[in-house]
């Protein structure tokens, strides 16, 4: 109650912020693009993470607005960025309930000036639990726009299999949970089954939460190229974000 009330102050008074954490081409040594990360900076409390206000969001519905809005700014952003890079930003399954999202990424799209093939659009599986037409035309709309669209936290959900083949994804991100710890067989295993089913479906795959040197030589002996995680950066401001593109070389 009391927080769901801040959230709408905090909406009002621009308490949100984006922080930026870039992908990696472990191959080429490169940044490849780059998450929107949604923080906000309360008066009181300092930093909070959106584990913490995203469910909320959600429950109270006000997960549309400041979805749109962590869109607007990513979008506005990245276009200021000097590089034609991809920005990929999380959308919640509560967002597809909304007949607006396809005419506001439209309109950020259109603010921004940012080429849409460079804009890859994160969901989770808790989206694919009851499979509706919706959801498919609507990802298919964005397609269709040149947008790309990134399976996130796979293999962490309850969802069947089957969507992988009716749905039209680009990348499955492996859940950090299996990179954490690859001492353990069995999450070599998920890891290494996960890379062969999206080259097997023809999708890209980038691994999550890669936080030292080892887990990276792993990933990459298992054939991933794509890394994202606190070995190479931790989310940052935008305002440190021409650093970073300069410095992951
Ligand atoms: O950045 P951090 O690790 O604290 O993020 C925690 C969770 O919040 C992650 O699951 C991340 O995907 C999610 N998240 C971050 N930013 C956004 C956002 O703008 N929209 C949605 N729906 N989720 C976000
Ligand atoms: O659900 P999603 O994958 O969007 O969540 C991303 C979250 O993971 C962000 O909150 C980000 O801060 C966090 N994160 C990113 N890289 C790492 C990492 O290397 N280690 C850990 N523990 N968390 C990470
Ligand atoms: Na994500
Ligand atoms: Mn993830």
């Amino acid at each position: 109650r009391e927080m769901e009330d801040d959230l709408r102050m905090a909406l009002r008074n621009e308490e949100f912020e984006v922080f930026y954490q870039p992908f990696v081409d472990s191959g080429r040594k490169a940044v490849s693009g780059f998450e929107a990360l949604l923080r906000w900076r309360h008066p009181e409390k300092g930093l909070i993470s959106p584990g913490v206000f995203i469910p909320l969001a959600e429950e109270t519905g006000l997960i549309e607005e400041i979805g749109v809005w962590c869109m607007q700014t990513a979008f506005r952003e990245a276009a200021s960025w000097n590089t034609d890079m991809t920005i990929s930003v999380n959308f919640s399954p509560v967002q597809f309930k909304s007949a607006k999202l396809v005419e506001d990424v439209d309109a950020a799209l259109r603010a921004s000036g940012l080429d849409p093939r460079r804009v890859q659009i994160e969901v989770t599986e808790s989206l694919f639990i009851d499979e509706s037409e919706n959801i498919l035309s609507t990802l298919k709309t964005f397609r269709d726009r040149g947008l790309t669209i990134s399976m996130d936290d796979f293999g962490t959900g309850y969802s069947s299999l089957g969507y992988l083949s009716r749905f039209p994804f680009d990348k499955i991100k492996i859940d950090q949970s299996f990179v954490r710890d690859l001492s353990r067989p069995e999450n070599i295993a998920i890891v290494r089954s996960v890379i062969g089913l999206s080259r097997a479906l023809d999708m890209k795959v980038l691994a999550e939460g890669i936080e030292s040197r080892e887990q990276m030589e792993i990933l990459y002996a298992e054939g991933c190229r794509e890394m994202q995680g606190f070995f190479f950066s931790r989310p940052v401001p935008a305002s440190e974000m021409p650093l970073v593109i300069t410095e992951i070389t």
